[in-house]
């Protein structure tokens, strides 16, 4: 995983993909202190939702306060028969072959105004069209790949003989409609797909795109429910957004958009329910540096070792890791101040086994 979270969104036309995201890039767009390269157009940027970062930061008034992001990758829709060129056929999932997992927008609203491209709504039917297609479009990939290993192999490379197996498992998979990520492939056996990219070995958040009125009750209305349990019998997790509320927000400012979301009986944005569920997906957490300086977080997988996650601030820090200086969050925010906490022996030092925990406060000790 990159330094920030990655997601690519997928789904057939129409069913709001586009909403959602230009949601997400108006949101984004009071991100203005994103610390990265120029963005390209289908790639929306938004502040992981986590106020810690801005509690720490009004206590060490740095020079910069930088949070953690997520990257949305919005696409052109699929169609049944994307892979053999229907609709705009598959080439634009090229461009979210490298993010971390797939939202999958499903259309769980009426509208007669706007068209369905399977001429009605049905949710269920809907995410087996796509997945369907991701299945082809990844089926197609490994049996170029397989081609060649299979001469390989013959030809009597090692190394084609140990990864033949694996192609050849995952083809047969993907032949009946089963997602690579469904295989419980061990370690090894991802490593050796790592370089084909595969979609469907990533994991799937479903986002049940819910008219406005159902918001509240999501499951009350028929065609959430039944996408709920579909997405629950193949063990993915799903969020209920409304693609339409979230754009509407993304125009309002902080107050105007708490107002309107509690007439709406909601708390937060959707798309903080969806950045949730992704970080509970993927087993991320953040963890924080601070200083006059820079504050800021930083997304890790849990069970992140020290100086792994010293690498995600500069390779030379896990090169030369020496050690961790480490409190919390929440006794760093009890204790006031950086040397409350050293006084109260609250600040712990770690060596290079100490697996790094959400809401950490990290120092590290290097040498290069
Ligand atoms: N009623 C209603 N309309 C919606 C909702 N979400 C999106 N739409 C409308 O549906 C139409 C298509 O939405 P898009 O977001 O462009 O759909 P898309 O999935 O990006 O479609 P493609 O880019 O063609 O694949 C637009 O007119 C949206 O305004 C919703 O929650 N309710
Ligand atoms: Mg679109």
């Amino acid at each position: 995983m990159s330094t920030n979270l990655q997601i690519g969104i997928v789904g057939l036309p129409n069913v709001g993909k586009s909403t959602l995201f230009n949601a997400i890039t108006k949101a984004g767009a009071e991100a203005a202190n994103f610390p990265f390269c120029t963005i390209e157009p289908n790639v929306g940027v938004v502040e992981v939702p986590d106020h810690r970062i801005y509690e720490l930061a009004k206590m060490f008034q740095p020079k910069k306060t930088t949070p953690a992001f997520t990257r949305f990758v919005d696409i052109a829709g699929l169609v049944a028969g994307a892979s053999k060129g229907e609709g705009l056929g598959n080439q634009f999932l090229s461009h979210i072959r490298e993010t971390d997992a797939i939202a999958h927008v499903v259309r769980c609203f009426d509208d007669g105004n706007i068209t369905h491209v399977e001429g009605s709504v049905d949710p269920v039917r809907d995410m087996d069209i796509i997945n369907t297609e991701l299945c082809l479009a990844d089926l197609e990939t490994v049996d170029k790949k397989k081609s060649k290993t299979a001469k390989l192999a013959q030809a009597g490379i090692k190394e084609a003989k140990t990864v033949l197996p694996v192609l050849e498992k995952v083809y047969t998979a993907l032949q009946q409609g089963i997602p690579v990520r469904k295989l419980d492939l061990s370690d090894d056996e991802l490593e050796i797909l790592k370089e084909l990219n595969l979609i469907t070995v990533k994991p799937v958040l479903y986002v049940l795109n819910t008219a406005e009125d159902d918001i509240a009750d999501p499951t009350a209305n028929p065609y959430v429910k039944n996408a709920a349990e579909q997405a629950e019998k193949e063990g993915a997790l799903w969020v209920p957004i409304s693609a339409e509320i979230e754009e509407e927000v993304s125009e309002l400012d902080e107050t105007e958009a708490r107002a309107f979301l509690s007439d709406l009986g909601e708390t937060e944005p959707g798309l903080n329910r969806l950045i949730r569920s992704a970080y509970s997906l993927l087993g991320l957490i953040n963890f924080f540096t601070v200083g006059a300086d820079e504050c800021r977080s930083w997304t890790v997988h849990s069970g992140t070792k020290a100086p792994k996650a010293a690498g995600k601030i500069h390779s030379d820090i896990e090169r030369g890791f020496i050690r961790a200086e480490i409190t919390t969050y929440d006794d760093l925010i009890r204790c006031g101040s950086f040397n409350a906490v050293r006084e109260k022996g609250l600040l712990r030092v770690e060596g290079k086994d100490y697996i790094i925990q959400d809401g950490d406060i990290a120092y590290f000790r290097f040498n290069v």
